[in-house]
């Protein structure tokens, strides 16, 4: 038992909580089930695991210039604010959790394993389950789950350990195979049949603003163009080419806030070195936004293809008609890149404008923006809601998400008693749809897990329900899906 479970611990710390090296396992299998020659599976999993941790440096690059930024606003002003971000909501939980709680949670490596052999119990039963994705972002499910179980304690504070682990398992690993589940369909139409979903923080958002957008095109006299189709005309060409528009975009946006911090504020906070000039740095800060998006979109330029053509291997043969569910970051590599930097602005507005609020009402918990759920959820609420309905959609919905994403932290984090403790998770799904989760068992105790439980399993039924016909198909055959799908918009 021990060196199983030695073993366990060291494929998920240095395989399933590592995607890169996950998607590079994924290929592996997939290529070596296609019986691939062994110098076409080494080429392909190279490229896998390298362009995923090219990926890597795109995203970890973003975090980590633009967030100290971001908090930076923070400590210039003085005020008392948690921090809305992943890995602030970590923190705050590793630091409050012993202190309110009196426990600590030593199972998170026990909790990924019951979760993914769940996961792909009910992809292999969809018979009757209806489940189609696997959730592969293992970093994402560790922050996850430091955060659901801060809440379920706070639902069941006198729980003994075992039990506290089996209503984690049981509600996390649901929400985890319905959300990764849930994307399928849009994210197919956005990479037109690339073969993956999304498994992310924002999975409920992005099938929620996703619908939205599209029932606002069907319901508009005159359709909104997407960002891709557009062509600005004289000066304003410029914008077409996405490198130059969002170097300017990103110029004044954190122009602006390096101005509002200030050169004594970036100086002694050691952001801008003594004697350096204050303009350059503006100007080099800004345009590594657009730097570190290219090296990201290269990343998933290098690996999408290995994975869509691998994962055949282990969708023929080991679980028909699944699809593997990766990081929000992936879907920058399809669509408008334009709707990256839109969705990141509008998500932005409606981040500082719900702060503003929070601020003007003297609310009790105050937030201030993290880097994380204002550029990766948003950017990508924008990207598939581009896709559905438009620019007009890729610029509203990002905003709505902006003020869910404070106004439900504020509450969620202020009621549970993580604010206290400086940051909480942040991202759309969790500043939403788990403080509904919470509400329910809190109030509801046992039926409350029960209700969230089937609620989760009814959701691939209905699903399926609505789309008989095309349902599975969009999986197993994106060509024919698509032509039952243009048929059925001719008829
Ligand atoms: C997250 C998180 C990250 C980013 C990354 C986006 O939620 O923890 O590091 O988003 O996954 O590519």
């Amino acid at each position: 038992m021990e060196v199983l479970n030695t073993i366990w611990t060291f494929i998920v710390s240095n395989i399933i909580t590592q995607p890169a090296y996950f998607i590079g396992l994924i290929v592996l299998i997939g290529y070596i089930l296609l019986r691939k020659p062994w110098y076409d599976v080494l080429a392909g999993t190279i490229k896998a695991v390298v362009g995923y941790l090219i990926l890597i440096v795109g995203s970890g690059g973003l975090v980590s210039n633009f967030r100290p930024i971001l908090v930076g606003l923070k400590d210039r002003f003085g005020l008392d604010a948690m921090v809305i971000d992943p890995y602030f909501g970590q923190n705050a939980v590793t630091a409050g959790v012993e202190e309110v709680f009196g426990r600590t949670f030593g199972q998170v490596m026990v909790l990924v394993l019951i979760a993914f052999i769940f996961n792909i119990l009910l992809v292999a039963l969809k018979k009757w389950t209806k489940f189609r994705a696997i959730f592969t972002t293992g970093h994402v499910q560790v922050q996850q789950a430091s955060t659901a179980f801060w809440l379920i304690l706070f639902a069941f504070p006198a729980l003994g350990e075992t039990p506290t682990l089996l209503i984690m398992a049981l509600i996390l690993g649901l929400y985890w195979a319905v959300g990764t589940n849930m994307t399928v369909e849009i994210t197919q139409d956005l990479t037109d049949g690339a073969g993956f979903s999304i498994a992310h923080q924002q999975m409920f958002a992005l099938k929620l603003f996703s619908w939205l957008s599209e029932k606002m095109n069907k319901g508009a006299k005159k359709v909104s163009k997407r960002l891709e189709d557009m062509e600005f005309p004289g000066f304003l060409s410029i914008f077409n080419e996405n490198m130059v528009a969002t170097s300017i975009l990103m110029t004044l946006f954190f122009g602006t806030i390096l101005l509002v911090l200030g050169k004594d504020y970036l100086t002694t906070a050691g952001f801008l070195g003594a004697g350096k000039s204050f303009f350059f740095y503006i100007l080099t800060t800004s345009l590594n936004f657009a730097v570190y998006l290219s090296i990201l979109q290269l990343g998933v330029r290098t690996f999408v293809a290995e994975l869509s053509q691998s994962f055949h291997g282990i969708s023929s043969r080991l679980l028909p008609g699944a699809v593997p569910g990766v990081d929000c970051a992936v879907s920058y590599g399809f669509g408008s890149p334009n709707a990256v930097t839109i969705g990141f602005l509008f998500g932005a507005l409606g981040q500082f404008l719900a702060i503003l609020v929070l601020i003007l009402l003297q609310s009790p918990v105050l937030v201030i923006a993290g880097f994380v759920p204002v550029f990766f959820d948003n950017a990508t609420i924008a990207v598939f809601a581009n896709n559905k309905g438009g620019i007009k959609a890729a610029m509203l919905w990002p905003f709505i998400a902006g003020l869910c994403q404070v106004f439900g932290s504020a509450i969620i984090a202020g009621w549970v008693g993580m604010a206290a403790y400086g940051g909480y998770l942040g991202m759309w799904d969790w500043a939403v749809v788990w403080p509904v989760f919470t509400v329910l068992m809190k109030y509801l105790s046992y039926a409350g897990v029960a209700i969230i439980a089937v609620a989760l399993f009814l959701v691939p039924q209905l699903q399926y329900r609505n789309n008989k016909e095309t349902y599975f198909l969009v999986t197993e055959d994106y060509e024919a899906y698509k032509a039952k799908k243009a048929e059925k918009a001719g008829a």
